[in-house]
């Protein structure tokens, strides 16, 4: 079985598994058996529109079973599903669209308003599917899929072949795809689900990170899927209210988190009174630093631990992770089996333990290349490692210190943000001269954008103006990436040459 659909789906019936829950998503369960039928029509459908091996499925899907069905259905006849934010623009998803030269579309219904116009101008684009509600002048998934033949025989793939794609934000707010082959899933699951955090099939897991991230697709997605456990989807905004309600209702024993999420929860009163967290054994943060402080109150609170891990796009998921029961508060841990670790200086170089440098990994789950972007490569991977772009030292008992990026990017609640975008918004408004947006510490110690704004007429500043500036950025690109705090500056520190100086303005 090298195709990796036959891995992490068909394999659960032929050992046995076909009854067991593969996914609850609010009022429906399907079983590891009604999966494999889900995955094999929806495969069908696909290859009936005339989608061939290697070509692209742009994937616009809520956590819903149109997930995993076209997931898993895309690879098991040899095509590439690409999962993409379902909180993007029309013009993000044209991008996404062109760049990839998707063949065919699967969007969620209630997405439709916001990637048709895109939808409309694809040239590469010949197919839409839509599930869960009317498909306006597209094809209906669930009608598709539902007249399509039962049973598929997966494409012979190799382990090298293209599985699946995952677009990572860019420094100029221009994505770019990791392109990720069939064995790479197989590496995460086997050593940081199994390794660390000793998924089982009596497990039952929950994600407030979605699927289209590279952390909610192996949490919800793949991960329970390698191991025959459970996993519950929930298609709406996951905030700390609806979360906690999730966790009371379906009992999970894993939870996925990111450190903006914890501290919402952490900021809900009576939530441990209100809330029953008792079926939870672990649960994880990623996707930015988790500050101590979120670390203990969290345990304090509701008496079970979280566990912070480091993992990228690129290399899939985790790759260097606190241990259950033996956590450093504040640290990214120690390399996941399987993986390794150093740190080296820009010539490439190691540095001496407890300096800070450029942090390396090596890994069998790492990309084959970016798409398309042949310089963002070799900047990216050098042989056998990748270079994250983030910084790091590793203290002497070996565990690995985050101590910010070597870019300008941020991570806002688990998301990319690039400065770069949000500055080229904020500059169109006809008030605002100039303007640098940088990363700023809110009362949990969790960085958000905050801008420095130059305007045209200085008398004109005002916290209505501020405001205004902020309804703008959330009007054009994705609403996330608005700038929380907006201070009105006289002018912006600048070298001799006139470039912007934002690590005078980071605080
Ligand atoms: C940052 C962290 C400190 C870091 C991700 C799979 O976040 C994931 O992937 P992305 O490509 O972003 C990667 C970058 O995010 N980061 C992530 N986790 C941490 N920084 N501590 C952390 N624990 O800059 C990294 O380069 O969106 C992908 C699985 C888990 C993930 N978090």
């Amino acid at each position: 079985m090298s195709n990796v659909a036959s891995h992490f789906v068909d394999r659960h019936l032929a050992e046995g598994r076909g009854d067991q829950v593969a996914v609850r998503c609010e009022d429906r369960t399907l079983t590891y058996r009604q999966l494999r039928e889900l995955v094999d029509r929806t495969g069908n459908a696909l290859r009936e529109l005339g989608v061939e091996r290697e070509q692209r499925v742009l994937m616009v899907c809520l956590d819903q079973p149109e997930f995993v069905g076209t997931f898993w259905g895309a690879i098991k006849i040899g095509a590439v599903p690409v999962p993409v934010n379902t909180l993007l623009r029309a013009a993000d998803y044209l991008y996404v669209l062109e760049d990839s030269r998707a063949r065919a579309a699967v969007v969620s219904a209630p997405l439709l308003a916001e990637v048709g116009p895109a939808l409309q101008k694809a040239t590469h684009l010949r197919h839409v599917l839509v599930a869960g509600g009317p498909p306006g002048p597209y094809l209906g998934w669930e009608d598709r899929a539902a007249r399509a033949a039962a049973s598929l025989e997966a494409a012979p793939t190799s382990p090298d072949d293209v599985a699946f794609w995952l677009y990572s934000s860019g420094s100029t707010g221009f994505p770019k795809a990791a392109v990720h082959l069939h064995h790479d899933m197989v590496v995460s699951t086997e050593t940081y689900a199994r390794e660390i955090l000793r998924l089982r099939p009596t497990d039952r897991v929950f994600s407030a990170a979605k699927l289209f991230f590279a952390y909610g697709l192996g949490n919800a997605g793949y991960f329970p899927m390698g191991v025959g456990a459970e996993s519950v989807l929930y298609p709406h905004r996951a905030t700390p209210e609806a979360v906690f309600e999730v966790i009371s209702r379906f009992r999970p024993t894993l939870f996925f988190g990111v450190p903006t999420l914890y501290a919402g929860m952490l900021a809900t009163k009576e939530a441990e009174r209100r809330f029953d967290l008792s079926s939870l054994r672990l649960c994880v943060s990623a996707g930015e630093a988790l500050p101590a402080e979120i670390y203990t109150r969290w345990r304090e609170r509701f008496g079970v631990e979280i566990i912070d891990g480091i993992g990228t796009t690129e290399i899939g998921h985790i790759f260097l992770s606190n241990r259950p029961g033996a956590v450093r508060p504040g640290s990214s841990g120690t390399p996941v089996p399987g993986y390794e670790a150093i740190i080296v200086d820009d010539a490439g170089q190691p540095v001496p333990q407890g300096e800070v440098g450029n942090l390396r990994v090596k890994g069998d789950s790492t990309m084959a290349y970016y798409w398309n972007q042949h310089e963002k490569t070799k900047g990216t991977l050098f042989g056998h490692w990748i270079q994250t772009g983030d910084k790091y030292y590793q203290d002497r008992d070996g565990y690995f210190w985050y101590c910010g990026r070597a870019d300008d990017m941020l991570k806002v609640g688990g998301i990319w943000v690039s400065p770069i975008e949000v500055e080229a918004t904020l500059v169109g408004h006809p008030a605002v001269l100039e303007v640098a947006v940088v990363g700023h510490e809110d009362s949990d110690r969790l960085v958000k954008p905050k801008a420095f704004v130059v305007l045209k007429e200085p008398g004109a500043a005002s916290e209505v103006l501020a405001g205004e500036l902020q309804g703008f950025v959330k009007d054009r690109i994705a609403p996330y990436k608005y700038p929380r705090w907006i201070e009105f500056v006289a002018e912006l520190p600048k070298t001799a040459t006139g470039k912007i100086q934002r690590f005078k303005l980071r605080g």
